[in-house]
């Protein structure tokens, strides 16, 4: 189980008291060793190497050639140059109003990242937004699984289509997607089964369930606590799951914080969600500009 939750106020607290700290020693400073202490304090909040090299030369880049400047302006420039890293084709997605009947959604992920949660708060926003929704439980595989979803249905009040455990998940799914369009539903949430890269059957399934159900959209559940690791650890998972955006789990328990930047940076996908919590409504839209206020004080 992870720790308890923390308020969504305290949340990135680390992240921004470690730039506080860097950037607040002098009123004004020469650019060459400010550069250097931000990009250390980025690495230790989690932000890759390359992507902290990047934010660097383009905060000095917004900065201009004067050889002093004042923490104000570094602390802008730095916040536009997380902007520009963090927002990758935010405005494309709108998944409130997707144009299709039913839309099929595949939720996606290595197992315990938060997938089945998700999917809980995720058709509560749906709920929330007057749209209805089934739920596909294709995680035949783990224990529990379908009991898992099945409680978060009966609390939701939302149909979860399954069979016995051990059953075929692309049948489930296709079950789901035909117990939408016989009830002219808005929303099929397909659960999965957590794949590890090292298991051949389990990625074939994974690909027979993309083939059946024909997704609109697949949704990456990344951990945001496992930080730049997830990269490594994912690398095959990734390169053969296609996906087109990602939610960030457990934001309440990264001491760290900034893991957020370069996944979304290096993945080349919008961040769509954050997880804060446990419950239902621990769950947000995610906005770059909310992300930056909480890192560096507003411009
Ligand atoms: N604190 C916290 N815990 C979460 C969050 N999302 C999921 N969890 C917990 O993570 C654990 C694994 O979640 P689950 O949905 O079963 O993961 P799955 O294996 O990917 O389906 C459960 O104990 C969840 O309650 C979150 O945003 N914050
Ligand atoms: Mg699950």
């Amino acid at each position: 189980m992870p720790e308890a939750d923390r308020p969504v106020e305290e949340m990135l607290e680390g992240f921004r008291k470690r730039l506080s700290s860097t950037l607040a020693s002098d009123e004004v400073i020469a650019r060459s060793d400010l550069g250097d202490r931000v990009l250390e304090t980025l690495l230790e909040s989690d932000v890759s190497l390359d992507v902290a090299e990047e934010l660097v030369a383009k905060t000095t880049g917004f900065l201009g050639t004067a050889k002093k400047i004042s923490v104000r302006e570094y602390e802008n420039a730095l916040g536009k140059a997380i902007r520009s890293v963090i927002n990758v084709k935010h405005d494309e997605v709108d998944l409130l109003n997707p144009g299709k009947k039913p839309y099929v959604i595949l939720f996606v992920g290595i197992n315990g990242t938060g997938k089945t949660t998700t999917i809980a708060k995720f058709a509560r926003y749906l709920l929330d937004n007057g749209k209805r929704v089934v739920i596909a439980a294709s995680d035949t595989f783990r224990a529990g699984a379908i009991e898992q979803i099945s409680k978060h249905g009966e609390a939701l009040g939302i149909n979860v289509i399954s069979q016995p455990k051990g059953s075929d998940p692309s049948a489930v799914a296709f079950d789901a997607i035909a117990h939408a369009k016989a009830r002219n539903l808005d929303y099929v949430l397909i659960d999965t089964a957590g794949r590890m890269q090292t298991n051949r059957n389990l990625m074939e399934e994974m690909k027979k369930i993309r083939r059946v159900s024909s997704p609109d959209y697949t949704i990456m559940i990344l951990d945001s606590v496992t930080g730049q690791d997830i990269i490594e650890q994912t690398n095959s998972f990734l390169a053969e799951i296609k996906f087109d955006g990602i939610i960030m789990t457990k934001m309440d328990t990264d001491a760290r914080g900034g893991g957020i930047i370069s996944l979304s940076h290096s993945l080349g996908k919008p961040i769509l969600f954050v997880g804060t919590g446990q419950g239902y409504n621990d769950f947000m839209k995610f906005d770059p500009d909310w992300y930056i206020s909480k890192i560096l004080p507003p411009s």
